[in-house]
């Protein structure tokens, strides 16, 4: 389930603190009739036990844009977007993630739909 994967990534990223709030509470509305109501524990380790499942996906750097926070690369098959190999733009999470990357790196990295937008949210270089 989509939504499930999203909390985990967003649960890394303290300035999207509030969104996974807000998913947590899709997850609760989400949650059959008749069951007890999850508190933000259960929330919380569903998503951890998600986040393992999450692959890193190889990718080379094609531009670095630290003003907007924009990082092109050109990525394999990314299976947890459905996504096939292609060159495209995605944002960063933090910009934090972009220290050290120039153009022509191989890395690996895990994107996912943050807010509707392709987002890495985590890399790291490749041997
Ligand atoms: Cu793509």
């Amino acid at each position: 389930m989509k939504r499930v994967r999203q909390v985990s990534l967003w649960k890394m990223d303290s300035d999207l603190k509030l969104l996974s709030l807000i998913a947590a509470g899709m997850l609760t509305l989400a949650t059959p009739v008749g069951a007890q109501t999850p508190s933000t524990v259960d929330a919380a380790s569903h998503a951890a036990s998600a986040a393992s499942a999450v692959p890193m996906v190889d990718g080379e750097v094609r531009k670095v844009d630290r003003e907007t926070g924009k990082l092109t690369l050109r990525h394999g098959p990314i299976t947890n977007l459905d996504m096939p190999a292609m060159t495209m733009v995605f944002r960063v999470a933090d910009l934090k993630l972009l220290d050290g990357l120039k153009e022509g790196d191989k890395v690996r990295f895990v994107a996912d739909r943050v807010g509707g937008a392709f987002t890495v949210t985590a890399i790291e270089s490749a041997r």
